[in-house]
């Protein structure tokens, strides 16, 4: 009896050492997986506002570079990622799968510290916002929270979560913070005058990455970014309400465009070209602040010329103000009407950036035209309608 005792209990000690043999050598393996995956092979970005158009070409960008990517968006569903999956569709599949998709807002300051507690990336890129200049005049106190407050969320989380100061911050700031100023062109040392609520949360989340950065010694810098654009811009965007508007004349599903004010003048550039100077920001030596610019300037007028052009059509031009309208040359058919409601209360009439410390420090250049650029988006939304 003694001796059945004696064998039960050596079977339940050999039992336990089996399964806890099977146990830890699973857990050892999961460990192992993460070490590699995550400390060895690739580097950790954290990207807020990862579905909108520079969301798309950075996620692009930091895939092939080999990154993992935890990528937030408000609504995580096919509506509102199928932009991105179809623009990465290319991209190694391994790779892809370094990409995680999370839902959160960027004004909840428990999930963004918890995310960044949680994930510890070496970089995080700030590009969520509400970036339409026209719909800030009409949602200032929302604009100000996604783009001031949720900027300020990300440092404040930061700061408390990152004692060793090892993640680096993108901060997506704007040439919209000049607004008016009489400087020509404008460089990172060009007084800011914002002209829009936008322009004036996104200069509160600019001085605040400073802050943070003297305060605390956080590497933390801002891209002033000039406009810039792609097919992947948003339709309420007056390059896009352009090409798509041409693209649908060309196929006989609209008749003409109106817009707002066509003396506009912006330095646009390619959004595929912008990001890149983002990525290496975050590779210096030491955060600093940099504009990001073609350092040419064209009107909305212009614009508007360049995207006829390319289907075949000559604009010309008649009448003044709320009354000028564009015809075709050819046929005399009205093409562009002005409607004030397109007005803003407070305009920007002529940014122009000076882009010498990027291409000096960061050995950055833009490299798609603004001829090549308008062709691009005429021709996606041309392919769209087919
Ligand atoms: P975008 O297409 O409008 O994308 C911004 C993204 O932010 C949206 O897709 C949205 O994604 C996300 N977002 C909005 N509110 C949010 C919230 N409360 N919490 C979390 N995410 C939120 O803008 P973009 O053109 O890619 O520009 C990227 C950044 O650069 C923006 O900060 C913009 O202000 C700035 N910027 C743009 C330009 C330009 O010319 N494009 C120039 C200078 C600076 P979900 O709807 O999926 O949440
Ligand atoms: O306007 C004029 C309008 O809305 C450009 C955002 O990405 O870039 C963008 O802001 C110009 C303005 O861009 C229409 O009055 C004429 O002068 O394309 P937009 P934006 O306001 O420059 C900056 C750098 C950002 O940071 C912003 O996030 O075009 N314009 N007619 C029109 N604009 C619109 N939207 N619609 C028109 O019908």
């Amino acid at each position: 009896m003694k001796s059945f005792y004696r064998d039960c209990i050596w079977l339940i000690i050999l039992m336990s050492l089996f399964v806890n043999k099977i146990y830890c050598n699973d857990l050892i393996k999961v460990d192992k997986d993460i070490d590699q995956n995550e400390i060895c092979d690739s580097k950790i970005a954290v990207v807020f506002g990862i579905t909108g158009q520079d969301g798309c070409y950075l996620t692009k960008l930091l895939l092939n570079k080999g990154y993992k990517i935890y990528g937030i968006t408000r609504k995580a569903t096919a509506s509102n990622t199928q932009k991105l999956f179809e623009f990465i569709k290319d991209v190694d599949i391994e790779l892809k799968e370094n990409l995680i998709l999370l839902n959160g807002d960027i004004t909840d300051h428990s999930f963004v510290s918890e995310t960044i507690r949680k994930y510890m990336p070496d970089e995080i890129y700030n590009l969520a916002a509400q970036s339409s200049v026209k719909t800030s005049f009409e949602e200032p106190l929302h604009t100000l929270m996604v783009d001031a407050v949720g900027t300020l969320n990300i440092l404040v989380s930061m700061h408390s979560v990152d004692q060793e100061k090892k993640i680096r911050f993108y901060q997506a700031s704007t040439c919209e913070v000049f607004g008016k100023t009489k400087k020509f062109p404008q460089d990172e040392l060009t007084p800011f005058y914002p002209r829009s609520p936008y322009g004036v949360a996104k200069a509160c989340a600019y001085w605040s990455t400073i802050n943070y950065r003297e305060a605390y010694n956080m590497y933390a810098c801002n891209g002033i970014l000039f406009n810039h654009e792609s097919p992947f811009r948003g339709e309420e965007f007056v390059t896009r309400i352009i090409t798509k508007s041409v693209s649908k004349i060309k196929k006989g599903e609209a008749k003409y465009l109106s817009l707002g004010n066509l003396n506009a003048k912006r330095d646009w550039g390619f959004a595929g070209d912008y990001v890149e100077a983002m990525w290496l920001m975050l590779q210096q030596d030491k955060p600093e602040d940099y504009v990001i610019a073609t350092g040419e300037v064209h009107s909305v007028r212009e614009f508007v010329e360049l995207a006829f052009n390319e289907i075949g059509i000559d604009i010309i031009w008649r009448g003044h103000g709320v009354n000028e309208v564009g015809i075709d040359k050819k046929t005399g058919q009205k093409l562009i009407y002005v409607d004030p409601k397109y007005f803003r209360p407070t305009e920007v009439d002529f940014l122009i950036g000076d882009p010498s410390k990027a291409k000096n420090q960061l050995k950055w250049k833009p490299r798609v035209s603004f001829k090549e650029l308008v062709k691009m988006m005429i021709k996606n939304d041309i392919n769209l309608l087919k």
